[in-house]
């Protein structure tokens, strides 16, 4: 008999780190990990198996199918939005050949199993694009289907593969005479910035909120490369888990959509500076815009309307701004960077 497990990969990752805990602690799964970079210690001990690997080498994809039962995939690995534009053409390839290869696997457990496979993918606020600063202050909360035209890479990588989700799951080989269903059953989160206690990001262009905090608190100055009136919509990394969560348990005839929004609380560059210096009145943080990625970040929604998903799976943050910095993000990265 195969074990069943549930796949992550970019296992090692920010999503990947709290996804990681909370599954095995909370929800006692067995979890096949998989990464390029070698997973963090403290991890390890919480997995069936960690595998090294690319998840553009088929052939170890391949040997999972044959050695496991997946039941469900967190497809998280990615090359973020700021890295993606310094080599677009390999970004291409890790986040729509990376992500397909995953949809092919998914689609060969679920003939094996003959059951469906959920397939969780986490798109981005990325996925927008406004033409300007001015459309961008008009146009207020978006809705999943406003606005999709991507000025990145990444951004037009997470919308692809959005789209590949939706042919697997409605239109898959639909000229084959046995016209089978794929099998897999498709959901995904467009995350807005996300901020993490335990680790910093790396390669984004939200990376801003989440830098600030984390080198105020290790007294590391700090050149915030957005300007001060820059705003986007972030969440906190156990709202991100929760949503994922959330998000797989919901009963598929509940769910309208494919794709949806979800949020938690959108400040500016200059509210996160001033609730960081509050606590860190040390910390040295200078606003030094960069004007290549402040116009990615222009580009991207000032916040966005999650009301389906709170319709269709009762998606509520648990942190509001308050609570985020108060309750969450302060007192942990404060410790962290003290021991
Ligand atoms: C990035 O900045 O690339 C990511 C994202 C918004 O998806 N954090």
């Amino acid at each position: 008999m195969r074990k069943e497990v549930v796949l992550i990969t970019g296992a090692n990752g920010e999503i990947g780190h709290d996804l990681i805990t909370h599954l095995t602690e909370k929800e006692n799964t067995n979890i096949l990990a998989l990464d390029v970079m070698p997973l963090d210690e403290e991890l390890r001990p919480k997995c069936e198996r960690f595998i090294q690997g690319d998840i553009l080498d088929n052939m170890l994809l391949g040997r999972l199918v044959a050695e496991y039962e997946i039941r469900a995939i967190y497809h998280l690995a990615s090359i973020l939005s700021t890295k993606a534009e310094f080599n677009p053409e390999t970004a291409h390839k890790v986040n729509v050949e990376g992500t397909l290869n995953l949809l092919r696997l998914a689609v060969e457990q679920a003939g094996w199993q003959g059951r469906p496979v959920k397939f969780l993918y986490p798109s981005s606020i990325a996925a927008y694009g406004l033409p300007s600063i001015e459309a961008k202050a008009k146009a207020g909360k978006i809705t999943e289907e406003e606005w999709c035209r991507p000025i990145t890479m990444y951004g037009c990588n997470k919308l692809y593969c959005e789209h590949l989700g939706r042919y697997y799951t409605t239109n898959y080989r639909q000229l084959a005479a046995d016209q089978s269903p794929s099998g897999i059953d498709f959901r995904s989160i467009r995350f807005p910035g996300l901020i993490s206690a335990v680790t910093t990001p790396t390669g984004g262009t939200s990376d801003y909120g989440p830098e600030m905090i984390h080198h105020a608190a290790a007294g590391k100055p700090y050149n915030c490369f957005v300007r001060p009136d820059t705003r986007l919509p972030f969440m906190a990394m156990p709202d991100a888990v929760k949503a994922l969560l959330d998000l797989e348990k919901a009963p598929k005839e509940n769910l309208t959509k494919l794709v949806y929004n979800v949020t938690s609380f959108n400040p500016t560059a200059q509210e996160f500076y001033d609730i960081v210096m509050k606590a860190f009145p040390k910390a040295v943080i200078n606003f030094v815009p960069d004007d290549a990625r402040q116009g990615i970040v222009d580009s991207w929604p000032g916040d966005v309307d999650d009301s389906a998903a709170a319709r269709d799976w009762g998606w509520k943050p648990d942190y509001n701004q308050a609570r985020a910095f108060e309750e969450y993000l302060l007192p942990a990265v404060a410790a962290r960077y003290q021991s």
